[in-house]
């Protein structure tokens, strides 16, 4: 302001005065010709020059001035139509359009090491309010005064400082201070250096005004989830745990719904309701009740309840469930009665299925209790190792091997694991066998017919794994393009669309194997004329009364037993060979894997179960 009004005196008189004089003023210098300035011409020219040189001065710093506030204002401008420098990253999908370069940069780095938006974690309050997502009826319940404390323990491998701090804090503030017993924090040897000291002091922070509320617990080299959760066990000293991951929030009241249960029953072990974080915007998502399962290959899910939790109509009552998906809460001592968990358990996966089978094996039940909920981050990536399934694999046939009985070879076929060598080392498991025994606990088939009926037994299958006609070993019966009802043969790759399995009633089945009962595998059938073989629904094939059911053992043909015809491969007029339906002519096919009785040795026939 200043300056524009000075320029403007300075410009004016600038003008008038060079306007008057611009013929002295210029000519002069231009011809250098100094004989014709006289005295009062000089003055004249020299208050001039220093006018000039004035606005000239000035005229430089406008335009500094100029060049700042067009930077001020590029940069306000930028900041709305900022680049995106991560476009396919799933962290900037519906989040941060209004962060600049570095801040996405930072953010990005964050994700990329946690799975989750650890920037927006560290902005949020560390109290924030959550939606209360109950069910009404849980508000109006009115809970036991005198119920147990609870020990709540928190595991985590590499987990954000903020997020950490975050769950602490709604424990704090949602559990009845009468009832929390501890927090006892696992670290199973994070390197995040944030994990160390700077938790330590806020541990020391919160404890200065409750001394002893805190522990924390730190292994010296990771040791996976089972023996983290040990851990938690054996420093927890209240009379109930809940073993909980540290990417969580507790929702209000979300403790006396469970240990109301646990003082009416000690043996049920608990599961609450985990409402979705979103990974990205850290939102909270309503999840509804469901019983907490797996498949043969032990891989966790949800399952529906038993039907007699959905004729009580009242979603707020607690429901069996076949197994706990990770987060528990159980009668502290209880749980060390039946075994806490198998530290033989590696890494991650399978240790929530084990627990769930041993707890309703050895006398206990599972149960999901609506009326208490946890948000959980949904990690985008977990910080474990790239590849699960390897881990999965190896604690699933230990599972198998400890608790399945006559079901073990299900948790093969799964996998597609040869029955026998192979090659997996699952650890040592006569600890383990030997308190199933000392617990007295039940046999395998009591759990899949009282507790988890849901899961298909898979009696009746002889042979499993991909399957081949002996004149070309280099390919497979493939389910074909997808929804797959024309199957191709097709250069062996050994997955999903390949895995084949031979049932003892004559059923094919093409594509990975289903699980549960409710789920239809697909068929291969004869459509009865031309020669393509087909695939159907199996219940639908079924139903209609369709060829299904082949004849088949292991290094032989395989003829329907209702048309009589086999399939085969035929060669094209291009030579390449094809899948046919045809009058037999002996081609002879081989299944991965057989159990003996496929082999045409009835000597050891597969036990029926
Ligand atoms: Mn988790």
């Amino acid at each position: 302001m200043r300056i524009g009004a000075r320029v403007s005196v300075l410009f004016i008189i600038g003008i008038i005065v060079y306007s008057v004089v611009n013929v002295s003023f210029i000519r002069p210098e231009r011809n250098n010709d100094s004989t014709l300035q006289k005295p009062e011409e000089i003055e004249l020219f020299q208050r001039l020059k220093r006018i000039e040189d004035e606005v000239h001065e000035i005229a430089i710093n406008i335009k500094n001035q100029n060049v700042k506030e067009a930077v001020v204002k590029q940069k306000i401008t930028k900041k709305t139509e900022v680049k995106k420098l991560y476009p396919k990253s799933a962290l900037f999908k519906t989040w941060g359009a209004e962060l600049t370069e570095e801040e996405q940069m930072e953010a990005e780095k964050l994700f990329q090491e946690f799975g989750y938006n650890v920037f927006l974690s560290n902005r949020l309050p560390l109290n924030r309010t959550i939606p209360d997502t109950r069910d009404p009826r849980c508000s109006l319940k009115i809970y036991p005064k005198d119920l147990p404390t609870i020990s709540v323990i928190l595991i985590y491998l590499n987990e954000a400082l903020s997020v950490i701090k975050r769950a602490v804090q709604s424990i704090i503030d949602k559990t009845p201070a009468h009832l929390l017993k501890e927090i006892v924090l696992v670290d199973d040897n994070s390197s995040n250096e944030d994990l160390k000291l700077p938790l330590d002091k806020y541990i020391d922070l919160i404890n200065k005004g409750k001394p002893g509320l805190i522990k924390k617990v730190r292994h010296k080299k990771q040791m996976g989830l089972a023996k983290a959760r040990m851990s938690g066990w054996e420093a927890a000293t209240g009379q109930v745990v809940a073993i909980l991951d540290a990417h969580i929030e507790v929702h209000k009241e979300w403790a006396e719904p469970l240990l109301a249960q646990i003082k009416a029953n000690r043996t049920t072990v608990l599961s609450p309701v985990f409402d979705k974080v979103l990974f990205d915007t850290l939102e909270v998502i309503k999840y509804n009740p469901a019983a907490h399962a797996f498949d043969w290959s032990l891989w966790c899910m949800y399952e529906r309840f038993r039907p007699e939790w959905y004729k009580l109509k009242d979603p707020s009552e607690p429901g069996k469930s076949p197994s706990v998906m990770g987060i528990l809460v159980a009668d502290r001592e209880f749980l060390g009665e039946i075994g806490v968990l198998d530290e033989g358990m590696t890494i991650y996966g399978g240790e929530n299925v084990e627990l769930g089978i041993r707890v309703w094996l050895c006398g206990g039940s599972v149960e999901v209790v609506p009326c208490s909920k946890i948000a959980h981050v949904e990690r985008a990536h977990k910080p474990y190792s790239p590849d699960l399934s390897k881990l999965m694999i190896r604690n699933a046939l230990r599972v198998a091997e400890i608790w399945m009985d006559e079901y073990k070879s299900n948790v093969n076929i799964a996998w597609n694991l040869p029955l026998k060598d192979h090659g997996i080392d699952i650890g040592n498991v006569t600890e383990r066998k030997q308190l199933r025994e000392k617990l007295k606990c039940k046999p395998f088939k009591w759990y899949l017919e009282n507790v988890y009926p849901l899961l298909d037994r898979w009696d009746d299958i002889l042979g499993y794994g991909v399957l081949k006609n002996d004149i070309l070993k280099t390919h497979c019966i493939d389910q074909g393009p997808v929804p797959g009802s024309v199957p191709v043969l097709f250069g062996c790759h050994y997955y999903g669309p390949q895995r084949c399995y031979y049932k003892r009633t004559g059923e094919i089945y093409v594509g990975s194997i289903k699980s549960h009962t409710y789920n239809s595998n697909r068929c291969l059938t004869d459509p009865g004329s031309g020669s393509t073989v087909t695939l159907y629904n199996c219940k639908y094939a079924k139903e209609k009364g369709f060829s299904i059911y082949w004849d088949f053992t292991q290094g032989k043909e395989i003829r329907n037993k209702k048309t009589n015809r086999c399939i085969e491969l035929a060669q094209g007029q291009d030579t390449y060979y094809y899948l046919v339906l045809q009058a037999c002519t002996g081609q002879e096919w081989t299944i991965q894997h057989a159990f003996e009785e496929l082999k045409g040795n009835f000597t050891e026939v597969k036990a029926t179960k």
